[in-house]
């Protein structure tokens, strides 16, 4: 699929799709990869789990100009439309727009920008998340629609319930981000129920599509989210932090058991990585434009 067929397709799964749409966290490359094989149709490219491939923490430690780099491994690795967190936008109106107009350049097929301030705090550490003002906010949204149009799906992502403002500031907030022009509203919560999901999706009434990431809410059935008639879930961070677990549980064994034997069995054999990342292609490539006359 093309780079700009993958806007349609991201557009179609999250703001015309009936059905509940889906997208997995990629941070990188080979996690795009994985999870284009595994079935997915969109990913999402975590702040977060970028950030913490890097070794940064998620409060804007990474430079959007990294940010566009770890996007471009993921569509280029994976061919599938991302939706990329862009944090806050990196600063204002201007940083938003220079942010949005280089993801183009890169591939990406939608933009998720919340309404906090630079520099952002990952939603789930510490109680200190300030708000941006919702109408300063609105102009970063319309500065991108105005410098992308409708090349690039924008979320309005709403910080109101994380940082504790209410649901009538949430709902207000939601109001004026698709005044401005957004395509769909991420509404976040750090609940381990989703009541607050609910109550927001009662109140909005659908006017735009509403996408969830339910990291903290996960025993929800995903039914609810039907019933609610949700767009879309965003399964955030869950590769990284399998691979985390994975990483971790291999790096104290070897140094314990002075020995890879034990553990062979329970890592990717090197032909599962070969063939991931398609080496077949290039041998094929190779008879085709290496074969001397
Ligand atoms: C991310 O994946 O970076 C997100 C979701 O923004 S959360 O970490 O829940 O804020
Ligand atoms: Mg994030």
């Amino acid at each position: 699929a093309s780079i700009d067929s993958h806007v349609e397709l991201m557009r179609a799964e999250v703001c015309y799709n009936s059905e509940l749409s889906f997208l997995m966290e990629a941070h990188d490359g080979l996690s795009a990869a994985i999870a284009g094989r595994a079935g997915f149709k969109g990913l999402w490219a975590s702040g977060l789990s970028i950030a913490s491939s890097l070794g940064y923490r998620d409060a804007n430690e990474a430079s959007w100009s990294q940010l566009v780099d770890s996007v471009e491994r993921i569509v280029d690795s994976s061919q599938l439309p991302v939706l990329v967190d862009g944090d806050c936008g990196f600063g204002n109106f201007n940083n938003a727009r220079l942010l949005a107009r280089k993801l183009r350049q890169r591939g990406a097929a939608g933009l998720a920008l919340e309404d906090s301030c630079f520099p952002k705090m990952n939603s789930f550490v510490g109680d200190r998340h300030p708000l941006a003002d919702t109408r300063e906010f609105a102009g970063r949204l319309r500065a991108v629609k105005d410098t992308v149009g409708d090349d690039l799906v924008l979320v309005a992502r709403i910080e109101a319930l994380i940082a504790g403002h209410g649901m009538d500031e949430a709902i207000s907030r939601a109001h004026a981000y698709a005044d401005a022009g957004a395509d769909a509203i991420l509404v976040h919560s750090r609940r381990t129920a989703a009541d607050e999901i609910h109550a927001f999706t009662c109140a909005w009434q659908n006017r735009l599509p509403v996408v969830i990431v339910p990291t903290k809410y996960y025993r929800t059935p995903i039914s609810a989210y039907r019933k609610d008639r949700i767009s879309t879930v965003i399964w955030a961070n869950h590769s990284l932090r399998a691979a985390v677990s994975a990483m971790r549980q291999v790096c104290g064994r070897i140094l314990a058991e002075e020995t890879t034997a034990n553990i062979e069995p329970n890592i990717t054999p090197l032909d599962e990585l070969f063939d991931l990342l398609e080496y077949n292609e290039l041998a094929t490539a190779e008879a085709r434009y290496l074969q001397p006359d």
